[in-house]
């Protein structure tokens, strides 16, 4: 397989202007004919003109109307090249046969579950029709669909509908255009007999827009929460940014077979069902939460990625780190801010943290890729560091501009770069230019992998009355990038008083330099420190007192903070901090200490001991009224197995998982009464209501309910089953059903049996009893998944299942590591089948594999193997290949 790699992009040697497309879209084959207006660049002109294409069959190519002789151009498995085209513009007419039927990659044009669907992101144009399929060859698309009237009735693609009409032999049309240039990854189709839920938004200016979400019939119902969110992100994107809809007609469809979550095509969105389909009884609210997210993530792409596009693909973070940021934003303002940054902040640091720290640790902008899918987010597998660090590298520009400031920034490169492809540097220079900001080597978040460590220590002088922060920062070594610089870490900082309070904050000496803090004469009470150098001081006048810092306020920069705040100053923070996020983050620290320091005990042989001092703040914490709901919920949370292991020299999952364990058992021993006073006290309401207070009580009485669910009274047993049995939504049943889950037993048979029994009709709940099996910690759990692989509702063709229980089964340390090496021949085996199914996902599903130098000899030594036999296998992809290989190297 080739390495592409980021120093040799070269502008295209022609551009195409007008695309127009045909589609005769048959049970067989598919034929798809392409005329396209080729304009050459003034120096590429006469140079060969070279198109992807993969897995399709030339019928004839034409330029200017006439066919090619052979000698003119060249087609094998991968490309067509024109050896000589003319040296104007041209006309290029192309026809090609493809098996949609055929395609389980899903990619390129499919068929899966009775509809014809697209998905081209990022180079599945090229199983469509031959194309220069690169994001900068931006032309206008016209797309007309012929198909069978009554297995096909719905005919959609990208932009607005100009034509259709009804065709000899039962077939019918459509015809498409869009008046947009695009790039081809944003092409789309859909045909299929979809019916649509129909609303209408209109604009800031007063433009009417149609808005369609189409599913098959009998889903419809569950659209209601998908066009509330779609409505609300069109007139947030309008207020926060700016951004108005530019077509009169914005489609959302929703399908079950899909690799990703969804897809921004122009106007014409494709989403995983799994986002767009919610009622109470079948999704949760994580569900109703991440529809949201998505809807909104899709929608912001409009001017964030199709507007304005991508120069090529190591740019994927100028669209998707903006758009992930501008999600998170929008979740925040219709929900809570600490809260959405709390679930934000832990995914990352799970995920980003442990890829930056392996063999596949990149940059936000990654110097080569072999496939380029291996960089996307999806859903359940991600790529941490192009979308999420992307976001929070976009986050600082914000952190640091400050709202009007950064608004400044992105209406300068809208209005700079609308109908452009264009490159991280341009989005820099817009924010720098709007600001005439000094960003110092900003620009090196792009550039250099892995999560910089900052050391902060501090000290009083009560003389002087100053209180410095000495911070030194180093960026540990990567695959490729042995040595660092020091990057520009903005570092948001709070000083408490002895009370609790925040102090003000009125000067601050930094490289010889004083700065007065003070805002239009007012003081302020957070500021953020410009941390750039390798070390570096700074020191605060007119401290009164000896204050407790507040480092680092809702997680300014994605790094590893380490300070010298004793035990006793996390107590007071997680007590006291006006920011909510840093109160979390210190109950969060003080937890991770306690669980390494029983973890070194487990290893010794010694007993586990839980520090009475610990339960006393988490019972401090849910007793507190004045705190929201929900962020208790997550301030009880002990931090992940995988946080933990991260933090170890060697991965120990066996006396991390016994550990995670003994800490839960014991505070819900501990604080059963109070647990049991929450379950009681924060039953659902009523009806079913997604907003933050109704969510939010849902949340602390079902992490308490998992708490007592570790425990083996009969009381609380009885409590859990009464609250399965009970539920009226599908947030509370499916808690309760997880609590009762956790041991071995009838009960947890007779509950999952139940279960499925209820829903087998539905496969998205399905899915979700797939994944609690599947990820549970019971002993040897692999066997059970090895059953569920025959389930009849298990499917390895949809990629929903296989996240499901595939995916869900890595997620389970103690069983995917298991030292007999089960897991991962489990894992290794089923890749191999995937790959032959779909390699994007396969892919994903390998990537588990990947940080297995982190075990021990012997882990290391089976994980080794499986990956040795993979890359051994017949035929593998080269998404796959990428991972394996580079997990091996
Ligand atoms: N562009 C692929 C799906 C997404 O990030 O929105
Ligand atoms: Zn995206």
């Amino acid at each position: 397989p080739k390495e592409i790699f980021l120093k040799d992009y070269k502008l295209p040697a022609y551009y195409f202007d007008t695309v127009d497309l045909g589609f005769s879209l048959g049970e067989e084959k598919t034929i798809v004919s392409a005329k396209i207006c080729v304009v050459p660049r003034v120096d590429g002109a006469g140079s060969p003109l070279v198109l992807d294409g993969t897995d399709l069959k030339l019928i004839s190519v034409k330029v200017n109307g006439n066919e090619l002789k052979e000698e003119d151009f060249h087609v094998d498995s991968r490309h067509l090249i024109l050896t000589s085209p003319p040296s104007g513009n041209f006309t290029l007419e192309t026809l090609t046969e493809i098996l949609p039927q055929k395609n389980t990659s899903l990619e390129g044009l499919y068929k899966s579950s009775g509809n014809f669907c697209t998905q081209c992101e990022a180079e599945g144009f090229r199983k469509i029709t031959f194309y220069q399929d690169r994001p900068d060859i931006m032309a206008k698309y016209t797309c007309r669909i012929e198909a069978d009237k009554s297995l096909y009735p719905v005919l959609l693609s990208n932009g607005n509908l100009i034509e259709q009409g009804d065709l000899e032999g039962g077939k019918h049309f459509a015809l498409w255009e869009d008046p947009f240039k695009k790039p081809c990854y944003l092409f789309a189709l859909v045909a299929g007999p979809l019916e649509s839920r129909d609303d209408t938004f209109t604009t800031c200016s007063g433009r009417k827009v149609a808005l369609r979400i189409w599913t098959p019939a009998q889903d419809l119902p569950k659209t209601e929460h998908a066009m509330y969110s779609l409505k609300a992100a069109m007139k947030w994107d309008e207020e926060v940014f700016g951004r108005e809809y530019d077509l009169d007609l914005f489609n959302i469809v929703a399908v079950p077979d899909f690799n990703m979550g969804a897809m921004e095509n122009k106007s014409l969105n494709i989403f995983n069902s799994k986002l767009v389909l919610a009622s109470p009884e079948t999704a949760t609210d994580a569900d109703y939460a991440a529809i949201l997210g998505v809807i909104g993530h899709e929608y912001f792409h409009n001017w964030t990625g199709n507007r304005v596009t991508c120069r090529d693909w190591f740019q994927l973070s100028l669209k998707e780190g903006l758009t992930v940021f501008r999600d998170q934003e929008f979740s925040s303002d219709m929900g809570s801010r600490t809260v959405k940054r709390i679930g934000d902040v832990s995914k990352l640091r799970i995920y980003q943290f442990s890829q930056d720290a392996g063999p596949m640790a990149h940059p936000v902008r990654p110097h080569s890729y072999i496939k380029m899918d291996n960089f996307y987010t999806v859903t359940v597998w991600w790529n941490w560091k192009v979308y999420e660090k992307g976001a929070e590298v976009v986050r600082m520009y914000k952190t640091l501009l400050g709202s009007e400031g950064f608004r400044k920034g992105t209406d300068l490169y809208f209005e700079r770069h609308d109908g452009q492809a264009v490159t991280c540097e341009d989005f820099f220079a817009a924010m720098r230019d709007a600001n005439d900001a000094d960003f110092a080597n900003f620009l090196l978040w792009y550039s250099q992998a892995g999560t910089p460590v900052v050391k902060v220590t501090s000290s009083y002088n009560a003389e002087a009355r100053t209180f410095s922060l000495k911070f030194s920062q180093t960026v540990p070594s990567t695959p490729g990038q042995p040595t660092k610089e020091p990057m520009f870490i903005p570092v948001s900082v709070g000083l408490l008083d002895s009370c609790g309070k925040d102090l003000p904050l009125s000067s601050i000496h930094h490289d010889g330099m004083l700065e007065s803090l003070t805002c239009n004469g007012q003081p302020v009470y957070t500021t953020v420190l410009r941390v750039t150098k390798g070390e570096e001081e700074f020191v605060f006048s007119d401290v009164p007192e000896k204050p407790i810092p507040s480092l680092l306020r809702g997680y300014s920069a994605p790094i590893r903070l380490h300070s010298d705040l004793t035990e006793d100053d996390l107590f007071f923070l997680l007590a006291h901090d006006s920011d909510g996020f840093n109160r979390w983050e210190a109950g969060q620290i003080l937890a991770r200490k306690l669980m390494l320091s029983q973890v070194a005990n487990f290893q010794k042989d010694k007993p586990l001991v839980l520090a009475p001092q610990f339960v006393h703040g988490i019972k401090c914490i849910i007793l507190d009224s004045s705190l929201d709901k929900e962020f208790i919920a997550k301030a009880i949370t002990l931090p992940g197995e995988g946080e933990i292991m991260d933090m170890m020299e060697v991965a120990d999952p066996d006396a991390v998982h016994a550990v995670r364990s003994f800490i839960r058992k014991q505070l819900a021993s501990e604080l059963k009464q109070e647990f049991l006073n929450l379950v009681k006290e924060n039953r659902s309401l009523e009806k079913y209501e997604f907003n933050h207070a109704n969510m939010a009580r849902r949340a602390l009485k079902n992490t308490a309910l998992g708490y007592l669910g570790s425990l083996d009274y009969q009381e609380v047993t009885e409590l859990v089953l009464h609250e399965y049995k009970t539920a009226t939504n599908m947030t509370d049943q499916f808690s309760a059903l997880a609590a009762i889950a956790q041991k071995p037993g009838k009960a947890r048979d007779d509950a999952l049996a139940d279960f499925y029994d209820k829903w087998q009709h539905d496969y998205l709940v399905v899915n979700k009893w797939f994944a609690l099996q599947s990820a549970s910690d019971i002993p040897g759990n692999v066997e059970n998944v090895q059953k569920l692989l025959e389930h009849p509702a298990f499917d390895l063709r949809n990629p929903n299942k296989v996240y499901s229980l595939i995916g869900g089964f890595c997620a389970s340390p103690v069983n995917f590591h298991a030292n007999d090496g089960s897991g991962y021949k489990f894992l290794g085996e089923l890749v191999v089948q995937l790959d032959k199914l779909n390699p994007q996902v396969a892919s994903r599903m390998v990537s588990a594999f990947s940080r297995w130098k982190r075990y021990d000899e012997t882990r290391q030594n089976l994980a080794k193997a499986q990956l040795e036999m993979i890359m051994s296998a017949n035929g593998l992809s080269e998404n796959v290949f990428e991972i394996a290989s580079k997990s091996l190297a």
